[in-house]
């Protein structure tokens, strides 16, 4: 009997598990899981609370000034709130929208997935089937949990994984992606693993921050940025190489720094959100030394 896509390769080939071993895992990565199982900052759990949609990336768009003209000031805090929380969503609507076209039928990837938000973006906008890989245990779990409030959790998986070795079908994938969590990784055993689980013909999208090669080396801000995450930023070049190297070539790309910056502008004047790296992102997009960068790319 011919199974419908849905029950197809999917139970038989994903693990619905969560808390697989993580194969190679170096001492770097187990300090990065740390800070990830440790993360309980209000400016994330408070932005996702609003509607359970929980991002771990920054804003893009104009912002409305009036919510901090709020007079009243416990409104004035919920308004702020809201208004970050909107402006991270849309940032998660842009990604998703350079992913499709897309059916119910198709499987994406979400590499470093977080509390797991734009895999639910993606599956809410297309229908389609999600693996979303983080590093960190705790993170899967919670994103697991939330698939399993919202009754979407034999659609929407996440799983303790490491996305350089995620362990999944090879050419399985109509797209994948990486939103603010390409910068933990070396860019070629990424590239080479999205273009394994990638079919021909499927979609990457990356959103980064990533350092600026007409500045030079990397400034003081961005360093700041690294040691504030336990991150490694690569420089805008790093990407186009590496993804010549392995069969992604770009079709679009969106320097997206002018469009975050009133995030970071309306962030900083929200005393019970800000985490003190507020200003370093400022001057680090108005230096020039920074950019907020999206690139597309097809599988070849
Ligand atoms: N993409 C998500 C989360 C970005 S935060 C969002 O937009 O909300 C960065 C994420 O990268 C964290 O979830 C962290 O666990 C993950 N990460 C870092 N290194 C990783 C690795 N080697 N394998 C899998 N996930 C990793
Ligand atoms: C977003 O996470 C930040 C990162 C994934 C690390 C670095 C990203 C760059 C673009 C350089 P978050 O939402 O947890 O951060 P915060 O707690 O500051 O809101
Ligand atoms: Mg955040």
């Amino acid at each position: 009997m011919r199974q419908t896509p849905h029950e197809e390769p999917y139970l038989t080939t994903v693990p619905a598990t969560t808390t697989a071993a993580v194969p190679t895992q170096s001492t770097y990565q187990n300090r990065v899981a740390d800070y990830w199982n440790a993360e309980e900052n209000p400016v994330n759990l408070e932005l996702g609370r609003l509607d359970d949609l929980y991002h771990h990336h920054y804003g893009v768009g104009a912002v409305d000034w009036t919510v901090a003209e709020e007079s009243d000031p416990l409104r004035r805090q919920d308004r702020i709130t809201a208004e970050l929380h909107r402006l991270e969503h849309a940032q998660a609507e842009i990604l998703a929208g350079r992913l499709g076209p897309l059916t119910p039928a198709d499987r994406v990837f979400d590499a470093g997935c977080g509390r797991g938000g734009g895999s639910v973006v993606a599956h809410l906008r297309y229908g389609c089937r999600t693996d979303g890989v983080t590093i960190s245990a705790k993170q899967a779990a919670f994103a697991n949990e939330q698939a399993r409030k919202r009754g979407i959790d034999d659609l929407v998986r996440y799983h303790h994984r490491n996305m350089l070795d995620t362990g999944l079908e090879t050419g399985a994938y109509a797209a994948s992606w990486n939103n603010e969590s390409s910068m933990y990784v070396e860019l070629d055993q990424l590239f080479a693993e999205h273009a394994r689980l990638l079919r021909r013909g499927g979609r990457y999208v990356v959103i980064t921050g990533c350092y600026n090669d007409t500045y030079g080396q990397a400034s003081r801000e961005v360093s700041l940025i690294n040691a504030h995450y336990i991150c490694d930023i690569h420089p805008r070049s790093a990407y186009f190489r590496a993804m010549a190297r392995n069969r992604l070539v770009p079709v679009h790309v969106e320097d997206l720094t002018e469009a975050t910056i009133p995030y970071w502008d309306l962030r900083r004047q929200a005393p019970h959100l800000v985490t003190g790296i507020e200003e370093t992102f400022l001057s680090a997009y108005r230096n020039g030394s920074f950019q907020y960068l999206m690139i597309v790319a097809d599988r070849v």
